[in-house]
């Protein structure tokens, strides 16, 4: 690799990929892959913290990449691979949750949050994903992560761990710098415009999935939560317009006071319809292509083993160094 700095990020396969999903994320990668050493991940690891169908997690996993492929990150340029199938992340995962702290693991909102939802049979998988995260970026010795705003605690951890790691033993991991988009970084859910958009939402009419069909993108918008307010503004009393905004901003570029001034005395209806237009021709290319891919499993195969090939060059590297400092015989 060059002197390029290095970004690590990834996705869990929970689910079909949202708009959130791409907004918050990929669509980031896709830009910042010229600049860049990039390796983005699939984290099935981090997908079984909570119960999934064995098959469905096979399938999603392979969609995931699917989709990071049709949305432009190109397989040549960005090491693509799927968590599971590079064992440094398990291995390094385990030496890092004997450097963290139960009390700062316990204060993450995620965690509390996917408590409640999974009450009676929380796993210490998902008290300890952020110890597993934490390993998956600093394998790579990574300077940026790019990722949503719900994911800053977590980064916030990782570089905690990594400096804590640093200061017991000798410089050892790059401490990394989080990456947050100032638009499109919390894209909120449709039916409840102040909480996220969310993969796991049980009502399907809150999110909007890249596989989406362009009726279902525009009936879902059409259905979307606003306000009494009736004038298409960009302030927090409107979060369901906001968030429109937001996306609408994010997709075309078009500053927000922009979009608002084309909207004055003018209604919510015309509104959510462009923004579904806006949102069905961006993701349009996108299904297309990674429903051809779907269709050529051999093809995502040769990407993700490539891929595991060439990130576990870089992990294990990385876990040696570990292994020594902590103080094991080595084998060799
Ligand atoms: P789940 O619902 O299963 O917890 P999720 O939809 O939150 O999953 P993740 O796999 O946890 O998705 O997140 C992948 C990336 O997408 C992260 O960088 C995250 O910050 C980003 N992201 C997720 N949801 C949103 C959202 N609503 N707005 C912006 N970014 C998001
Ligand atoms: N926890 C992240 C997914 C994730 C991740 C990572 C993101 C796992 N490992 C490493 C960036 C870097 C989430 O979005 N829920």
């Amino acid at each position: 690799m060059t002197e390029k700095k290095t970004i690590f990020s990834g996705i869990q396969p929970s689910g079909g990929l949202t708009l959130g999903n791409y907004l918050g994320a990929i669509k980031n990668w896709v830009s910042l892959q010229e600049s860049y050493n990039s390796i983005y991940c699939i984290v099935d690891l981090h997908a079984i913290t909570v119960p999934k169908e064995p098959k469905d997690l096979r399938h999603n996993t392979l969609e995931v990449l699917a989709n990071y492929i049709a949305s432009g990150l190109d397989p040549d340029k960005n090491i693509l691979f799927i968590q599971s199938h590079v064992s440094a992340h398990a291995e390094l995962a385990w030496i890092l949750d004997c450097f963290a702290y139960i009390g700062e693991l316990s204060r993450m909102t995620q965690f509390k949050d996917k408590s409640k939802k999974n009450e009676g049979n929380i796993t210490a998988g998902l008290f300890n994903y952020p110890t597993l995260m934490a390993a998956d970026i600093l394998l790579y010795n990574t300077d940026l992560v790019p990722v949503g705003e719900d994911q800053r605690q977590h980064l916030e951890l990782s570089r905690d761990i990594a400096q804590r790691f640093n200061n017991r033993f000798s410089p050892t991991f790059a401490v990394p710098e989080p990456y947050i988009s100032k638009v499109g970084a919390k894209v909120m859910s449709l039916q409840d415009p102040t909480s996220k958009m969310s993969k796991s939402d049980d009502n399907e009419n809150s999110y909007i999935l890249l596989n989406d069909k362009p009726d279902d993108i525009m009936r879902k918008f059409k259905r979307a939560v606003t306000d009494s307010i009736g004038v298409v503004g960009y302030q927090d009393e409107q979060p369901g317009i906001k968030n429109m905004l937001d996306i609408i901003s994010k997709i075309t570029e078009e500053p927000v006071q922009r979009i608002v001034d084309r909207y004055s005395g003018k209604g919510y209806a015309d509104f959510k319809v462009e923004t579904a237009e806006v949102v069905i021709e961006e993701l349009r290319p996108i299904r297309e292509e990674a429903e051809k891919l779907m269709k050529d499993k051999e093809y995502l195969q040769k990407i993700y083993q490539s891929g595991a090939e060439k990130a576990e060059e870089i992990a294990r590297k990385t876990l040696r160094k570990v292994y020594k400092k902590v103080g094991f015989v080595p084998r060799y």
